[in-house]
């Protein structure tokens, strides 16, 4: 598990070279920009709830098969079993937008997730709605600017869509 700057450090280390400016300079402007990152981080955490349930609301009014009898989201206990994979999902996103890096995120969620999910026969691609969902509640929530002070979140917010995208691409 790595964050931006052990990522980097193992990178030079595989060279056997120094740490080169550019990549200082990457990391520098993470350094100064990292308040916003852990605003971000924050207000994701804090609305965790809320956005899981309402991505989750979106795909079954959009996919109504999954929680029709037989469907992969029907009885509550498979109902369950998929916000709570939403939950974890999300959780090991604002892990990744926490460290700079999505390795948290490959080695501990989506290693083997679309072969769970083909053993289960729970349709990954619908899960991969479900993250995308969750992506722009996400997203909607970080760059909301009533009551902060407003900055450019524009680099921050593209990579917080990545980490979503990654496990949307993951598992569909
Ligand atoms: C992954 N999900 C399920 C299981 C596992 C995971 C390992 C099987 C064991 C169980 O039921 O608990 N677990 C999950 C995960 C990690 C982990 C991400 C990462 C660390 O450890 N059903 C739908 C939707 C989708 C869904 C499309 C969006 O209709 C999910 C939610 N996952 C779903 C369902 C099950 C499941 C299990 C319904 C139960 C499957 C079943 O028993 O039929």
């Amino acid at each position: 598990m790595f964050d931006a700057f052990t990522k980097v450090v193992s990178q030079a280390d595989a060279r056997g070279e120094y740490l080169s400016s550019s990549q200082l300079d990457a990391l520098s402007s993470m350094v100064s920009d990292s308040n916003k990152r852990m605003d971000a981080v924050n207000r994701i955490t804090s609305n965790a709830s809320t956005i899981v349930a309402n991505a989750a609301r979106s795909l079954f009014a959009e996919q109504p098969q999954l929680i029709a009898p037989g469907g992969n989201a029907y009885t509550s206990r498979r109902m369950a079993a998929c916000l709570r994979d939403m939950e974890i999902i999300l959780r090991y996103v604002t892990y990744a937008v926490f460290s700079g890096d999505a390795s948290v995120l490959d080695d501990r969620c989506l290693n083997g997730l679309r072969e769970t999910y083909q053993a289960l026969g729970t349709p990954g691609a619908s899960v991969a709605t479900g993250v995308s969902k969750m992506k722009d509640a996400a997203l909607s929530i970080v760059g909301d600017t009533n009551g902060i002070t407003k900055g450019d979140c524009s680099s921050l917010m593209s990579e917080i869509g990545t980490y979503f995208d990654r496990a949307a691409s993951a598992v569909s």
